[in-house]
């Protein structure tokens, strides 16, 4: 008889995980038309087509887990938040922000939803992470820390140090590295040799999955599977998210005249609008086109049609 009640919180959770990451989207388009509009004047680094992961590592986390951010932290930040406002008044350095207008974008961190610290200083969200891992081998209080990487902070010597350190005292931590094939304005391939994050984890021994697809209720199973695995067997786990950093950040470049531009990645997304359609790109590299392949629609359109209207009225 158990049966039919566990199907429906399955399919109540996997519409909670589509709605989150239509939310998350949908914030970030409202962050993003106040960014066109100049509204703020601290940088901020969209992420929109990683929403996926963000709403996953939430999901994840289990109560007394924390959190360990980078520069492009705004997706788990919305993920996690309470109120939307918070975070966009945070974002102008406003006295009624989330924290009191001190953080700003690039270290914004909410220690309430578990966001213990973010740092726009490269890979140094690592090493925190690393000590937290360290901390709950003498605490063994059950959390355990995630710490958020991109692919371009790979080339940081902390990454390895941090890595070893918790390997070495066998403390859980899960580590997920970003990889958008970017190190903002720098493609990867073209700055520096492939770095295989499967065999750097094969090298210290750690457990290491790769996250494609943006099937969120995937992810997020994955990474609480992931999370308990760290957490009873005492070891660091690696796990690479392929995302698609969307939205052309077009700046203009004194080294290339005529109009040309470089891609930014951070600042306004120029053609990227609010809809009840929130979708940028037509493949499976944008986690809102990827919700259309498992959810009906319709239903998606209603639930991103209410979502925009509640999101507006906070902001508003
Ligand atoms: C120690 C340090 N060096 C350089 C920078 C400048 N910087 C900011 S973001 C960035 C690249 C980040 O690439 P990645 O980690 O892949 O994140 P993405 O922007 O692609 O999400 C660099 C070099 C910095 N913030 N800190
Ligand atoms: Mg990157």
């Amino acid at each position: 008889m158990t049966a039919p009640i566990v199907r429906s919180q399955v399919d109540n959770s996997r519409m909670e995980l589509a709605r989150a990451v239509l939310r998350v989207r949908l914030s970030q388009m409202l962050i993003n038309e106040r960014l066109k509009a100049k509204a703020f004047k601290v940088p901020v680094h969209l992420a929109l087509g990683h929403e996926a992961i963000a709403v996953a590592v939430s999901a994840a986390m289990a109560d007394g887990d924390s959190l360990y951010l980078t520069h492009r932290n705004i997706h788990y930040n919305i993920a996690r938040a309470a109120s939307l406002a918070a975070e966009v008044a945070e974002l102008r350095l406003d006295p009624a922000g989330l924290a009191g207008g001190a953080l700003g974008s690039m270290n914004m961190n909410n220690p309430a939803r578990g966001i213990a610290y973010t740092s726009s200083i490269l890979g140094n969200s690592l090493c925190v992470a690393a000590g937290a891992a360290l901390a709950e081998t003498v605490l063994d209080s059950g959390a355990v820390p995630f710490v958020i990487t991109g692919d371009g902070a790979l080339e940081e010597g902390v990454f390895y140090e941090s890595l070893e350190l918790a390997a070495s005292v066998a403390a859980p931590m899960v580590v997920v590295a970003e990889n958008n094939g970017w190190s903002l304005a720098t493609r990867i391939e073209e700055r520096r040799c492939p770095i295989r994050l499967d065999r750097l984890a094969a090298a210290f021994d750690l457990p290491y999955r790769r996250l494609a697809g943006n099937d969120v209720a995937a992810y997020a199973a994955e990474l609480a599977g992931l999370r308990r695995l760290s957490q009873e067997k005492r070891r660091p786990v690696v796990v690479e998210a392929e995302v698609s950093t969307l939205g052309d950040w077009l700046m203009p470049h004194p080294d290339f005249p005529g109009g040309k531009h470089i891609n930014y990645h951070h600042g306004a997304a120029p053609e990227v609008s609010p809809s009840d359609w929130p979708v940028i790109r037509e493949d499976d590299g944008d986690p809102v086109f990827a919700l259309g392949h498992r959810f009906d629609p319709d239903w998606l359109r209603s639930q991103a049609r209410d979502l925009l209207a509640a999101l507006e009225g906070e902001l508003a």
